[in-house]
């Protein structure tokens, strides 16, 4: 066994399976700008038709899919209603502002579902002082929140109030596919409450690169448009889109391995003392709190680099730990052992 390298950082470092890359060498392809690409529009379809959506839009990667999705549903000044730890607000780069033009209005909450109550405090009257509040975005499952579900019917409360509001609603669904195992409901079920849905094709399940977006038609045609302005307009994407088809059709069945393997994770690193393990392991988050004194998350990561465990910092004290297609018992038992191992030592003693 050995020297391998355990990368936990995330689930977006997946290599694509052999199958896919059989499908993406014999992929039919065309130019998907004249909308001639067979296999962009059959993944397009499909994911639209496993979405419960009219129809679909196939984009470079979840931050496109997302941006699209805003520039889609707003105008510009308007005002975007989000969880405070959003990953549209905290990791895309500030695209909300700098390129859809718009305020973001965050809501604080510990599990990464915003209440009605909240909503409607957050919402402010038609008054010739305030930005329009146009569009309410949740994220399922959220990623900072430790890849937390959203309970469905807390979503469709928050989702049906947001409407009576007079908002449009956008769901982050990156890694929607592990929240609808966890929960066990078909993703339609989940996607049901949103005008539009993005989903991740290269996290988990895989894919080498991609997202699609799901909505109306008439709202893929905007996104259509607003994708080419953000020069998403791909050419032969069936090599891609091949991927993504195997991705969506063949991968979710499995993602319950990594989730069993996160808890296994999460319940190995619980007993390490000077380690607390952030809320209950649902999927294939874990994230994790540095207690012991003198330690951090850089030096915790530090020390695991060492070791050929790779992790991220989350903050100051958190890590985030990632299990994917790639990561077996094995690995999450080497990592248990090796953190053992580092923990019982003093920082800074290696
Ligand atoms: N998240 C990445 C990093 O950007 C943090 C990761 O490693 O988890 N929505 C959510 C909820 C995401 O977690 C991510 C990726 C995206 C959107 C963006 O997807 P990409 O990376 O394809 O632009």
């Amino acid at each position: 066994m050995g020297n391998h390298v355990v990368d936990l950082r995330s689930d977006t470092v997946t290599q694509p399976t052999p199958v896919m890359r059989r499908a993406m060498a014999e992929a039919e392809v065309g130019d998907d700008v004249y909308g001639e690409d067979p296999t962009v529009k059959r993944l397009e379809e499909t994911a639209a038709q496993m979405l419960g959506k009219e129809a679909g839009l196939f984009v470079s990667s979840g931050t496109m899919g997302n941006l699209t999705a805003l520039l889609a549903h707003t105008h510009t000044g308007e005002e975007v209603i989000l969880e405070a730890n959003a990953h549209i607000y905290y990791y895309e780069a500030g695209g909300l502002a700098r390129i859809a033009g718009l305020i973001p209005r965050l809501i604080e909450t510990t599990d990464g579902c915003i209440s009605p109550e909240q909503l409607i405090e957050a919402v402010r009257p038609g008054d010739i002082h305030f930005p329009p509040a146009s569009l309410f975005c949740l994220e399922n499952t959220h990623n900072r929140a430790g890849g937390r579900v959203l309970p469905q019917d807390a979503v469709e409360r928050v989702v049906n109030c947001a409407k009576e509001l007079g908002l449009k609603t956008h769901l982050d669904g990156a890694r929607l596919m592990n929240a609808a195992v966890y929960q066990k409901l078909p993703p339609s079920r989940l996607a049901e409450p949103f005008d539009s849905v993005s989903l991740c094709l290269s996290k988990g399940l895989a894919a080498p690169v991609g997202s699609v977006l799901v909505g109306t038609r008439e709202f893929i045609a905007r996104a259509r448009h607003a994708r080419k302005l953000l020069g998403g307009g791909m050419r032969q994407a069936g090599v891609l889109a091949a991927a993504g088809l195997i991705a969506l059709t063949e991968m979710p069945a499995r993602l319950e391995e990594d989730h069993a393997r996160a808890r296994r994770l999460g319940t190995g690193l619980k007993h390490i003392p000077g380690l607390e393990v952030i809320g209950e392991v649902q999927t294939n988050i874990v994230i994790v709190e540095v207690t012991a004194p003198g330690w951090d998350s850089a030096g915790l990561t530090a020390a695991w680099r060492e070791a050929g465990i790779l992790a991220n910092t989350a903050s100051p004290r958190r890590v985030r730990l990632v299990t994917h297609y790639q990561i077996s018992d094995a690995d999450i038992e080497r990592v248990i052992a090796v953190t053992e191992q580092i923990m019982a030592q003093p920082p800074g003693s290696r």
